[in-house]
């Protein structure tokens, strides 16, 4: 496949950064966008903005047709079997919260369990923290297995306990690469009765999802991370759980009725969007999530999965200390690493002098990067943009940085 065609979509691979060609290797953080979902947000302001759900002029049925529409792409994007599964949050944090609130002030009791993993994003340990805290439930952490980051699944079936009322697992690592096996996961889950979510954060616009197939009850993405805007995202829930779920948030658009002293709401999904929801944003997602459709993600995951291993192969090949983290065979296109001696900030500075945009940190991974006896490492994270030169030019780099340090 010549990704050539692709790489030209995206009018912001041909920016230079500090006099360089940009090399974009941040796409865990965020993806760039192609000119068709820029396109699609210009015209949605220029020929149909209005607000959604209220009005009875031609606009505000454009905008509600608009917003409905994509709700609708997103469930088949995802195989939901109905458009009334699919929430419109800001993104897969919000969409963490919303289930954490709704469904965990509803359904929890002390001393229930909510059983995470030790990769888990800090979006994916936060709300559920927050949620303990407020109704006595206690956390439990599936652990991750050194540096490799698999899960240690032999002992699964330790930890799906019967006072664990829900599962909440990253289907891709932001910092390890690693891809879980979440239709076991939820399936092994099921099997005692316990809810699931997946965190599809770094999996959405990566590779197919099918949450029938996965068989989970929630799953959370952000549009920004698959070529569609910030501010939007998605929460799937499994429509008989949303409509035991009180509201998450109070005001228009998720009510029935109001009086003065008391509401009554809406059905699953209106009744967790209440105010103004991010209109445009939901059209520029129906791009993004057409666009990716037209290319096709197991195209994508198979070219992501290249990528990754092409990079870990060429770090692991590197002379002098180069800590790689991440399994070996069959990770996703994220390659977290360390050069010896040399401070993760450091590498990620110099490469932006020369054009390569990394991240360095804790990656939202405070737990794990514990775990690992790191507080930081360097990051590249690839979309199908990007090519095996590029990864090439970041050895290079990487050599040059080895030398600037005298490591
Ligand atoms: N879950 C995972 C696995 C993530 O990687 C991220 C963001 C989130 C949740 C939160 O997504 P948001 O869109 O709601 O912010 N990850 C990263 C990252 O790796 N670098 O910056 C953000």
């Amino acid at each position: 496949m010549d990704w050539s065609h692709s790489r030209a979509d995206f009018p912001i691979l041909n920016e230079r950064v500090h006099g360089q060609p940009l090399i974009y290797f941040d796409n865990a953080a965020t993806t760039q966008k192609p000119r068709v979902v820029l396109d699609r947000l210009r015209s949605y302001y220029e020929h149909e903005n209005a607000n959604v759900h209220r009005g009875i002029h031609e606009l505000s049925n454009r905008a509600t047709a608009g917003f409905e529409a994509a709700r609708a792409r997103a469930a088949q994007f995802l195989n939901a079997r109905s458009a009334d599964e699919i929430i419109f949050t800001r993104g897969t944090t919000e969409g963490i919260n919303l289930v954490a609130a709704a469904w965990g002030s509803k359904h929890l009791q002390p001393g229930d369990k909510i059983l995470l993993t030790e990769m888990e994003h800090h979006s994916n340990i936060v709300p559920w923290q927050l949620l303990a805290a407020r109704t006595g439930a206690e956390l439990l952490f599936l652990p991750v297995t050194g540096d490799i980051g698999l899960l240690d699944l032999t002992r699964l079936d330790e930890w799906l306990t019967k006072g664990v009322k829900l599962f909440a697992m990253t289907h891709i690592s932001n910092s390890l690469g690693t891809i879980n096996p979440v239709i076991e996961l939820c399936a092994r889950a099921r099997r005692m009765g316990i809810h699931t979510l997946v965190d599809a954060a770094q999996s959405a616009g990566h590779r197919p999802l099918d949450v029938q197939e996965i068989g989970c009850d929630f799953l959370a993405f952000s549009g920004h991370k698959m070529c569609g805007p910030t501010g939007i995202g998605v929460l799937y829930g499994r429509q008989e759980i949303l409509e035991t779920m009180p509201p998450y948030q109070g005001g228009g658009e998720m009510i029935l009725s109001v009086s003065f002293q008391k509401s009554t709401w809406k059905n699953p999904p209106h009744r967790f969007e209440a105010g103004t929801p991010d209109i445009s944003g939901a059209v520029g997602l129906h791009a993004a999530m057409d666009y990716l459709d037209a290319i096709g993600r197991q195209k994508i995951a198979e070219h992501d999965q290249e990528l990754g291993a092409y990079a870990n192969e060429k770090l692991a090949g590197m002379k002098g200390g180069i800590r790689l983290f991440g399994p070996h065979i069959g990770r996703a296109g994220v390659v977290s690493f360390l050069l010896e001696g040399v401070h993760a900030h450091d590498v990620v500075t110099v490469a932006d002098q020369r054009g390569v945009a990394l991240r360095g940190g804790h990656h939202c991974n405070q737990p794990l990067m514990h775990k690992l006896g790191v507080e930081s490492t360097a990051r590249a994270s690839f979309y199908f943009y990007n090519t095996k030169q590029e990864i090439d030019r970041l050895v290079e780099v990487l050599g040059e940085i080895q030398k600037f340090f005298g490591v």
